[in-house]
């Protein structure tokens, strides 16, 4: 049973948005030793309004495994403060070298790239410290912090990104870019799904399902990405566009053409709606969010 449309998601999203949005905000008013610098390269990145999905994941996995979404709070503001991140490291002239992120000149053109540096380096660890110090028991808490330390670490987010660095401009084939996209995209995503059923105590078959429906969620969402790099708009995606042409970038569409990057994409979508089988109705907002990442143009 999958649902026909990304409108239920994006009627949750709309309304749980704004929770996230207070929760980040109250996160980051930090005391007088924290430089004012510091303090303003984080806001600007995190509070830049991104489409919050990962910490959505958390919470919708929370709710289709009967728990208070409220419960999952803290650990749905750490992932967004990995990917925030991950997101300025990313920018970085080391790195992929962009300037326009959410809207706005990425972090290292506003506060320039030592500061831009230490801003995800506080947030990678900010992130840790709200899992330990407020999921609740302490083992479901150090639970969550070893899985979110998984899968942000050099077997998994970052060792994704090496490859993917090491990769620009060379030949690849469909597996390489796979493996690539397991650990730099997919990986953030399972997490997410992961964390919301650790949190409600899901059992192991429902923690399975979340895991492979993130699975090919996450590669879908980037098959999508590259396709939108190709054929969006940088107004509405609030980033540069074309550039993994520039870059000669190993895509999916480089690699399978248009049409068959978007074909695999949808047969993806198609096989993580029936991993949520198990959830039945519990399910119908993961089941529409499936559907908004074919449909997303952001
Ligand atoms: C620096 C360790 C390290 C990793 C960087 C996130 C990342 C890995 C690179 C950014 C470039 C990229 C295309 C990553 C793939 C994942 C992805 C599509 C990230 C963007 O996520 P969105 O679209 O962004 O959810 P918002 O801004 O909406 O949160």
């Amino acid at each position: 049973m999958t649902e026909p449309s990304s409108q239920l998601f994006l009627e949750y999203a709309e309304a749980v948005r704004l929770e996230i949005e207070a929760a980040l905000e109250r996160y980051t008013h930090y005391d007088a030793d924290c430089p004012s610098v510091l303090r303003e390269a984080i806001r600007h990145s995190l509070l830049a309004g991104g489409k919050r999905l990962r910490p959505l994941l958390v919470l919708m996995s929370a709710q289709a495994c009967g728990c208070p979404r409220g419960e999952a709070m803290p650990a749905a503001c750490a992932v967004e403060m990995v990917h925030t991140y991950s997101l300025i490291h990313d920018d970085l002239p080391a790195m992929d070298d962009d300037q326009w992120r959410r809207g706005r000149p990425c972090c290292h053109v506003k506060f320039g790239e030592a500061n831009a540096i230490l801003a995800g380096d506080a947030l990678l660890t900010e992130a840790f410290e709200v899992m330990a110090g407020e999921i609740q028991p302490a083992d479901v808490a150090a639970a969550c912090c070893l899985e979110l330390a998984r899968a942000a670490g050099p077997s998994a987010l970052v060792g994704g990104q090496v490859d993917d660095l090491q990769g620009a401009g060379g030949p690849g084939d469909l597996a390489q870019l796979e493996r690539i996209h397991r650990r730099k995209t997919g990986a953030m995503f399972q997490v997410s799904l992961r964390l919301g059923g650790r949190i409600a105590r899901a059992d192991s078959p429902r923690i399975r399902a979340l895991d492979d429906f993130g699975q090919k969620l996450g590669l879908a969402f980037q098959i999508i990405d590259d396709l939108l790099d190709v054929r969006g708009e940088a107004a509405s995606l609030g980033k540069s566009v074309g550039k993994d042409r520039q870059q000669a970038k190993l895509t999916f569409p480089a690699l399978l053409g248009l049409d068959e990057s978007q074909r695999r994409a949808e047969a993806l979508i198609q096989d993580a709606q029936h991993q949520l089988s198990i959830f039945g109705a519990q399910a119908g907002c993961l089941q529409s969010l499936a559907h908004y990442v074919l449909e997303r143009n952001r």
